[in-house]
Protein backbone atom coordinates (compact mmCIF):
# COMPACT_ATOMS: atom_id res chain seq x y z
CA UNK A 1 0.00 0.00 0.00
CA UNK A 2 1.74 3.61 -0.90
CA UNK A 3 0.75 6.43 0.38
CA UNK A 4 1.65 9.11 -1.77
CA UNK A 5 0.69 12.18 -3.41
CA UNK A 6 2.41 13.17 -6.75
CA UNK A 7 1.12 16.80 -6.82
CA UNK A 8 1.75 17.51 -2.63
CA UNK A 9 4.58 16.02 -1.62
CA UNK A 10 5.68 14.99 1.84
CA UNK A 11 7.32 17.73 3.86
CA UNK A 12 11.04 18.44 3.37
CA UNK A 13 13.49 20.21 5.03
CA UNK A 14 13.46 22.97 2.28
CA UNK A 15 9.65 23.18 2.75
CA UNK A 16 9.79 25.83 5.69
CA UNK A 17 6.31 27.18 5.37
CA UNK A 18 5.26 23.52 5.30
CA UNK A 19 6.88 23.28 9.14
CA UNK A 20 5.86 26.47 10.33
CA UNK A 21 2.05 25.44 9.49
CA UNK A 22 2.89 22.08 11.21
CA UNK A 23 3.99 24.36 14.28
CA UNK A 24 1.20 26.09 14.13
CA UNK A 25 -1.06 23.34 14.22
CA UNK A 26 0.56 21.06 16.47
CA UNK A 27 1.54 23.57 19.29
CA UNK A 28 -0.09 23.18 22.65
CA UNK A 29 -1.52 26.24 23.69
CA UNK A 30 1.63 28.18 25.65
CA UNK A 31 1.60 27.68 29.51
CA UNK A 32 -1.66 25.49 29.72
CA UNK A 33 -0.33 22.53 28.07
CA UNK A 34 0.25 19.58 30.53
CA UNK A 35 1.82 16.08 29.80
CA UNK A 36 -1.97 14.73 30.64
CA UNK A 37 -3.28 16.88 27.56
CA UNK A 38 -0.56 15.12 25.26
CA UNK A 39 -1.99 11.51 26.35
CA UNK A 40 0.19 11.00 29.20
CA UNK A 41 -0.64 8.44 31.27
CA UNK A 42 -0.23 6.27 34.51
CA UNK A 43 1.66 3.70 32.29
CA UNK A 44 3.79 6.10 30.89
CA UNK A 45 4.78 7.11 34.17
CA UNK A 46 5.48 3.96 36.14
CA UNK A 47 8.30 3.72 33.68
CA UNK A 48 10.51 6.24 34.67
CA UNK A 49 12.91 5.92 37.07
CA UNK A 50 14.74 8.11 39.39
CA UNK A 51 17.98 8.59 36.38
CA UNK A 52 15.28 9.68 34.51
CA UNK A 53 15.33 12.73 37.10
CA UNK A 54 16.72 16.06 34.54
CA UNK A 55 15.39 14.20 31.38
CA UNK A 56 12.27 16.08 29.16
CA UNK A 57 9.46 14.06 28.40
CA UNK A 58 8.27 14.51 24.80
CA UNK A 59 5.53 12.93 22.24
CA UNK A 60 6.07 12.34 18.72
CA UNK A 61 3.60 14.85 17.10
CA UNK A 62 4.39 14.37 13.58
CA UNK A 63 6.92 12.37 11.20
CA UNK A 64 8.13 14.14 8.71
CA UNK A 65 10.82 11.73 6.96
CA UNK A 66 14.10 13.44 8.19
CA UNK A 67 12.59 15.54 10.99
CA UNK A 68 10.18 14.49 13.94
CA UNK A 69 7.85 17.07 15.31
CA UNK A 70 8.03 16.93 19.06
CA UNK A 71 5.72 18.03 21.74
CA UNK A 72 6.17 18.81 25.21
CA UNK A 73 5.13 20.36 28.43
CA UNK A 74 6.26 23.52 26.95
CA UNK A 75 5.61 23.54 23.72
CA UNK A 76 6.26 21.99 19.87
CA UNK A 77 10.40 21.33 18.76
CA UNK A 78 11.61 20.02 15.49
CA UNK A 79 14.07 17.27 15.82
CA UNK A 80 16.27 15.81 13.08
CA UNK A 81 15.57 12.01 13.81
CA UNK A 82 19.19 11.74 13.80
CA UNK A 83 19.35 13.61 17.37
CA UNK A 84 16.56 10.01 17.85
CA UNK A 85 18.50 6.98 16.45
CA UNK A 86 19.04 5.95 20.50
CA UNK A 87 15.46 5.62 20.11
CA UNK A 88 14.71 2.84 17.14
CA UNK A 89 11.97 2.98 14.86
CA UNK A 90 9.54 5.56 16.36
CA UNK A 91 5.47 6.14 15.20
CA UNK A 92 3.75 9.40 15.93
CA UNK A 93 1.97 8.91 19.08
CA UNK A 94 5.44 7.52 20.63
CA UNK A 95 7.07 9.18 23.96
CA UNK A 96 10.38 10.01 24.10
CA UNK A 97 13.00 11.01 26.68
CA UNK A 98 15.26 13.35 25.86
CA UNK A 99 18.44 14.63 27.16
CA UNK A 100 17.19 18.51 28.45
CA UNK A 101 19.98 20.65 26.37
CA UNK A 102 20.83 19.03 23.48
CA UNK A 103 17.54 17.35 23.32
CA UNK A 104 19.23 14.09 22.35
CA UNK A 105 16.77 10.59 22.39
CA UNK A 106 17.49 9.07 25.44
CA UNK A 107 14.99 6.16 24.76
CA UNK A 108 11.63 5.29 23.54
CA UNK A 109 8.96 4.58 26.56
CA UNK A 110 7.36 0.97 26.16
CA UNK A 111 4.47 1.59 24.01
CA UNK A 112 0.91 0.66 25.61
CA UNK A 113 -0.37 0.08 22.06
CA UNK A 114 0.92 0.03 18.12
CA UNK A 115 -0.91 0.17 15.09
CA UNK A 116 1.47 -1.06 12.01
CA UNK A 117 0.90 -2.83 9.03
CA UNK A 118 2.88 -4.63 6.51
CA UNK A 119 4.87 -2.20 4.44
CA UNK A 120 3.21 -1.29 0.58
CA UNK A 121 4.25 -3.32 -2.38
CA UNK A 122 7.02 -6.24 -2.47
CA UNK A 123 8.94 -4.81 0.29
CA UNK A 124 9.08 -6.97 3.65
CA UNK A 125 8.94 -4.61 6.49
CA UNK A 126 6.39 -3.28 9.18
CA UNK A 127 5.33 -0.04 9.14
CA UNK A 128 4.45 1.98 11.78
CA UNK A 129 1.00 3.91 11.80
CA UNK A 130 0.53 4.85 15.17
CA UNK A 131 1.43 4.48 18.69
CA UNK A 132 -0.47 4.86 21.96
CA UNK A 133 -3.52 4.79 20.52
CA UNK A 134 -6.68 4.58 22.22
CA UNK A 135 -9.38 4.22 19.84
CA UNK A 136 -9.43 3.75 16.67
CA UNK A 137 -11.85 5.54 14.15
CA UNK A 138 -11.84 3.11 10.92
CA UNK A 139 -13.18 5.02 8.16
CA UNK A 140 -15.25 4.66 5.11
CA UNK A 141 -17.60 6.19 3.23
CA UNK A 142 -21.60 5.36 2.07
CA UNK A 143 -20.56 5.03 -1.78
CA UNK A 144 -18.97 2.24 -3.46
CA UNK A 145 -15.99 2.52 -1.32
CA UNK A 146 -17.29 0.93 0.93
CA UNK A 147 -16.00 -2.73 1.04
CA UNK A 148 -17.06 -5.34 4.21
CA UNK A 149 -14.17 -7.36 3.53
CA UNK A 150 -11.56 -4.15 4.20
CA UNK A 151 -13.38 -2.89 7.13
CA UNK A 152 -12.64 -6.92 8.59
CA UNK A 153 -9.06 -6.26 7.45
CA UNK A 154 -8.31 -3.25 9.22
CA UNK A 155 -11.01 -4.72 12.45
CA UNK A 156 -8.04 -7.27 12.30
CA UNK A 157 -5.42 -4.76 12.82
CA UNK A 158 -7.53 -2.38 15.46
CA UNK A 159 -8.02 -5.61 17.53
CA UNK A 160 -4.62 -7.52 17.20
CA UNK A 161 -3.15 -3.56 18.58
CA UNK A 162 -5.97 -4.34 21.32
CA UNK A 163 -7.08 -0.87 20.12
CA UNK A 164 -11.19 -0.04 20.84
CA UNK A 165 -12.10 -0.07 17.24
CA UNK A 166 -15.01 2.05 15.74
CA UNK A 167 -16.48 2.08 11.94
CA UNK A 168 -17.66 6.00 11.11
CA UNK A 169 -19.60 5.36 7.91
CA UNK A 170 -19.53 9.06 6.20
CA UNK A 171 -20.96 10.58 2.95
CA UNK A 172 -24.13 9.42 4.81
CA UNK A 173 -25.66 12.50 3.33
CA UNK A 174 -25.57 11.13 -0.09
CA UNK A 175 -26.68 7.61 0.06
CA UNK A 176 -30.34 6.81 -0.15
CA UNK A 177 -29.98 3.78 2.57
CA UNK A 178 -27.42 4.43 5.31
CA UNK A 179 -28.84 2.68 7.89
CA UNK A 180 -29.14 -0.30 5.58
CA UNK A 181 -25.35 -0.27 5.03
CA UNK A 182 -24.61 0.94 9.03
CA UNK A 183 -27.11 -2.72 9.90
CA UNK A 184 -24.31 -4.81 7.27
CA UNK A 185 -21.61 -3.56 9.28
CA UNK A 186 -22.56 -3.80 12.54
CA UNK A 187 -23.38 -7.54 12.07
CA UNK A 188 -19.85 -8.34 11.22
CA UNK A 189 -19.10 -8.50 14.78
CA UNK A 190 -20.98 -8.52 18.17
CA UNK A 191 -21.07 -5.81 20.21
CA UNK A 192 -19.28 -3.21 17.01
CA UNK A 193 -19.86 0.40 17.25
CA UNK A 194 -20.87 2.02 13.69
CA UNK A 195 -21.69 5.31 13.48
CA UNK A 196 -22.68 6.89 10.06
CA UNK A 197 -22.99 10.74 9.38
CA UNK A 198 -21.95 14.04 6.94
CA UNK A 199 -18.67 14.19 8.24
CA UNK A 200 -18.87 17.67 7.06
CA UNK A 201 -21.19 18.67 9.76
CA UNK A 202 -19.79 18.98 13.55
CA UNK A 203 -23.06 18.25 15.24
CA UNK A 204 -23.22 14.76 13.40
CA UNK A 205 -19.95 14.26 14.19
CA UNK A 206 -20.28 15.04 17.57
CA UNK A 207 -21.44 11.54 18.35
CA UNK A 208 -17.79 10.27 18.60
CA UNK A 209 -16.77 13.28 20.94
CA UNK A 210 -16.47 10.41 23.89
CA UNK A 211 -14.03 9.35 22.62
CA UNK A 212 -12.22 12.69 21.89
CA UNK A 213 -12.03 13.59 25.62
CA UNK A 214 -8.73 15.18 27.28
CA UNK A 215 -5.74 12.46 28.08
CA UNK A 216 -7.41 10.43 24.95
CA UNK A 217 -5.47 9.93 21.51
CA UNK A 218 -7.85 8.25 18.60
CA UNK A 219 -6.38 7.75 15.12
CA UNK A 220 -8.20 7.80 11.81
CA UNK A 221 -7.42 4.97 9.41
CA UNK A 222 -9.07 4.71 6.05
CA UNK A 223 -9.07 4.42 2.06
CA UNK A 224 -7.81 8.18 0.41
CA UNK A 225 -11.03 10.42 -0.30
CA UNK A 226 -13.43 8.57 2.30
CA UNK A 227 -13.05 11.75 4.38
CA UNK A 228 -10.49 11.78 7.62
CA UNK A 229 -9.49 15.56 7.48
CA UNK A 230 -12.82 16.33 7.24
CA UNK A 231 -13.64 14.21 10.11
CA UNK A 232 -10.72 15.67 11.63
CA UNK A 233 -11.63 19.15 11.36
CA UNK A 234 -15.01 19.04 12.47
CA UNK A 235 -13.44 17.34 15.79
CA UNK A 236 -11.85 20.58 15.89
CA UNK A 237 -8.36 20.03 13.97
CA UNK A 238 -7.26 23.08 12.61
CA UNK A 239 -7.75 23.87 8.65
CA UNK A 240 -6.22 20.69 6.92
CA UNK A 241 -5.79 20.08 2.91
CA UNK A 242 -9.21 17.84 1.37
CA UNK A 243 -9.87 17.38 -2.09
CA UNK A 244 -12.91 15.99 -3.86
CA UNK A 245 -12.76 12.50 -5.28
CA UNK A 246 -12.94 11.34 -8.67
CA UNK A 247 -16.05 11.39 -9.69
CA UNK A 248 -16.13 8.08 -11.90
CA UNK A 249 -14.78 5.54 -9.21
CA UNK A 250 -15.25 7.47 -6.23
CA UNK A 251 -11.60 6.85 -5.23
CA UNK A 252 -9.57 9.95 -3.21
CA UNK A 253 -6.29 11.86 -4.26
CA UNK A 254 -4.13 10.99 -1.51
CA UNK A 255 -4.21 14.60 0.14
CA UNK A 256 -2.87 13.89 3.60
CA UNK A 257 0.61 12.80 2.67
CA UNK A 258 2.11 12.51 6.78
CA UNK A 259 1.00 11.55 9.90
CA UNK A 260 0.21 14.28 11.83
CA UNK A 261 -1.38 14.65 15.66
CA UNK A 262 -4.22 17.35 15.89
CA UNK A 263 -5.70 19.01 19.24
CA UNK A 264 -9.32 18.38 19.32
CA UNK A 265 -12.30 20.87 20.61
CA UNK A 266 -13.08 18.11 23.25
CA UNK A 267 -9.67 18.29 24.95
CA UNK A 268 -7.88 14.81 23.31
CA UNK A 269 -6.03 14.38 19.94
CA UNK A 270 -6.35 12.51 16.87
CA UNK A 271 -3.71 11.19 14.76
CA UNK A 272 -4.60 11.97 11.16
CA UNK A 273 -3.14 9.87 8.74
CA UNK A 274 -2.60 9.30 4.82
CA UNK A 275 -5.32 7.44 3.13
CA UNK A 276 -4.31 3.43 2.34
CA UNK A 277 -4.16 2.03 -0.86
CA UNK A 278 -4.50 -1.39 0.56
CA UNK A 279 -3.91 -2.91 4.02
CA UNK A 280 -1.61 -6.30 4.18
CA UNK A 281 -1.62 -7.92 7.17
CA UNK A 282 0.92 -8.81 9.27
CA UNK A 283 1.50 -10.34 13.05
CA UNK A 284 -2.38 -9.61 13.17
CA UNK A 285 -3.22 -13.27 13.70
CA UNK A 286 -4.92 -12.52 17.45
CA UNK A 287 -6.51 -9.68 15.55
CA UNK A 288 -7.96 -12.42 13.25
CA UNK A 289 -8.97 -14.77 15.82
CA UNK A 290 -11.11 -12.14 17.21
CA UNK A 291 -13.06 -10.66 14.20
CA UNK A 292 -13.42 -14.01 13.02
CA UNK A 293 -14.64 -15.43 16.48
CA UNK A 294 -17.81 -16.85 14.77
CA UNK A 295 -16.34 -18.91 12.48
CA UNK A 296 -13.67 -20.09 15.13
CA UNK A 297 -16.39 -21.21 17.09
CA UNK A 298 -18.22 -22.83 14.43
CA UNK A 299 -14.90 -24.71 13.38
CA UNK A 300 -14.80 -26.50 16.42
CA UNK A 301 -17.52 -28.48 15.54
CA UNK A 302 -16.00 -29.68 12.50
CA UNK A 303 -15.46 -33.18 12.31
CA UNK A 304 -11.32 -32.48 11.43
CA UNK A 305 -9.50 -30.37 13.84
CA UNK A 306 -7.24 -29.51 11.03
CA UNK A 307 -10.43 -28.93 8.80
CA UNK A 308 -10.17 -25.98 5.80
CA UNK A 309 -13.71 -25.74 5.59
CA UNK A 310 -13.36 -26.53 1.79
CA UNK A 311 -14.84 -29.73 1.15
CA UNK A 312 -14.30 -32.18 4.22
CA UNK A 313 -17.15 -34.34 5.45
CA UNK A 314 -19.19 -33.01 8.38
CA UNK A 315 -17.76 -29.60 8.12
CA UNK A 316 -19.77 -27.69 10.49
CA UNK A 317 -18.58 -24.18 8.89
CA UNK A 318 -19.90 -25.35 5.22
CA UNK A 319 -22.65 -26.84 6.96
CA UNK A 320 -23.76 -22.84 8.59
CA UNK A 321 -23.41 -21.56 4.96
CA UNK A 322 -25.74 -23.92 3.60
CA UNK A 323 -28.48 -22.87 6.50
CA UNK A 324 -27.23 -19.05 5.59
CA UNK A 325 -26.28 -18.64 9.14
CA UNK A 326 -22.96 -17.92 8.19
CA UNK A 327 -22.59 -15.55 4.72
CA UNK A 328 -19.81 -17.30 2.16
CA UNK A 329 -18.21 -13.97 2.13
CA UNK A 330 -17.41 -14.53 5.36
CA UNK A 331 -15.43 -17.31 5.26
CA UNK A 332 -13.62 -16.54 1.89
CA UNK A 333 -12.70 -13.39 3.63
CA UNK A 334 -11.19 -15.13 6.75
CA UNK A 335 -9.62 -17.87 4.53
CA UNK A 336 -7.90 -14.95 2.17
CA UNK A 337 -6.59 -12.94 5.52
CA UNK A 338 -5.53 -16.09 7.46
CA UNK A 339 -3.01 -16.79 4.43
CA UNK A 340 -2.07 -13.61 3.55
CA UNK A 341 -1.23 -12.91 7.21
CA UNK A 342 0.49 -16.47 8.00
CA UNK A 343 2.73 -15.46 4.38
CA UNK A 344 3.66 -11.76 5.98
CA UNK A 345 4.32 -12.93 9.18
CA UNK A 346 6.54 -15.73 7.79
CA UNK A 347 8.36 -13.17 5.88
CA UNK A 348 9.20 -10.60 8.00
CA UNK A 349 10.10 -13.60 10.95
CA UNK A 350 12.89 -14.66 8.19
CA UNK A 351 13.34 -11.39 7.78
CA UNK A 352 13.83 -10.65 11.57
CA UNK A 353 16.16 -13.60 12.02
CA UNK A 354 18.50 -12.72 8.75
CA UNK A 355 18.96 -9.50 10.39
CA UNK A 356 20.02 -11.16 13.96
CA UNK A 357 22.29 -12.93 12.23
CA UNK A 358 23.72 -10.10 10.69
CA UNK A 359 24.09 -8.49 13.57
CA UNK A 360 25.86 -11.73 15.31
CA UNK A 361 28.15 -11.83 12.55
CA UNK A 362 28.97 -8.42 12.77
CA UNK A 363 29.75 -8.09 16.57
CA UNK A 364 32.11 -11.43 16.02
CA UNK A 365 33.62 -9.87 13.23
CA UNK A 366 34.20 -6.44 15.85
CA UNK A 367 35.72 -8.25 18.80
CA UNK A 368 37.80 -10.28 16.59
CA UNK A 369 39.27 -7.08 15.39
CA UNK A 370 39.24 -5.45 19.05
CA UNK A 371 41.52 -8.55 20.39
CA UNK A 372 43.85 -8.18 17.21
CA UNK A 373 44.25 -4.43 18.33
CA UNK A 374 45.14 -5.74 21.81
CA UNK A 375 47.67 -8.93 20.57
CA UNK A 376 45.79 -11.21 22.17
N1 LIG B 1 -21.01 15.08 1.03
C1 LIG B 1 -20.01 14.74 1.84
N2 LIG B 1 -18.74 14.97 1.46
C2 LIG B 1 -17.75 14.61 2.30
C3 LIG B 1 -18.00 13.97 3.53
N3 LIG B 1 -16.80 13.70 4.11
C4 LIG B 1 -15.86 14.15 3.28
N4 LIG B 1 -16.41 14.70 2.18
C5 LIG B 1 -15.71 15.23 1.01
O1 LIG B 1 -14.89 14.20 0.48
C6 LIG B 1 -13.68 14.72 -0.06
C7 LIG B 1 -12.49 13.99 0.52
O2 LIG B 1 -12.40 14.30 1.90
P1 LIG B 1 -11.00 14.27 2.70
O3 LIG B 1 -11.31 14.69 4.10
O4 LIG B 1 -9.94 15.00 1.96
O5 LIG B 1 -10.65 12.72 2.65
P2 LIG B 1 -9.41 11.97 3.31
O6 LIG B 1 -9.91 10.67 3.80
O7 LIG B 1 -8.73 12.85 4.29
O8 LIG B 1 -8.47 11.72 2.04
P3 LIG B 1 -6.87 11.50 1.99
O9 LIG B 1 -6.21 12.62 2.75
O10 LIG B 1 -6.56 11.51 0.55
O11 LIG B 1 -6.60 10.16 2.64
C8 LIG B 1 -13.72 16.22 0.24
O12 LIG B 1 -14.21 16.88 -0.91
C9 LIG B 1 -14.72 16.34 1.36
O13 LIG B 1 -15.37 17.59 1.42
C10 LIG B 1 -19.37 13.73 3.90
O14 LIG B 1 -19.67 13.14 4.95
N5 LIG B 1 -20.33 14.13 3.01
MG1 LIG C 1 -6.78 13.54 4.44
ZN1 LIG D 1 -14.74 -27.17 8.64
Amino acid sequence: MREENSSRRACSLSNKACFEQALVQSAPPANDSNLRQLGWKPAFEQQLTTGDAGALVARVGAHLGSHLLCMTETGTTLLPTSLTAACGELAVGDWLLLEQDSLRGIRRLERNSLIARKAAGERVKTQLIAANIDTLFIVSSCNQELSLSRLERYLALAFAAEVHPIVVLTKADLCDSPDQLRQQVTSLKRDLLVETMDARDPAQVGVLTNWCREGQTVALVGSSGVGKSTLAMSLGAPALAVQDIRQDDAKGRHTTTARWIHRLHAGGLLVDTPGMRELQLAECESGLTEVFDDVFVLAEQCRFRDCSHQSEPDCAVQAAIQSGELPARRLNSFLKLQAEQARNAKLLHELHQESRKQGQFFKSVMSAKRKRMRGE
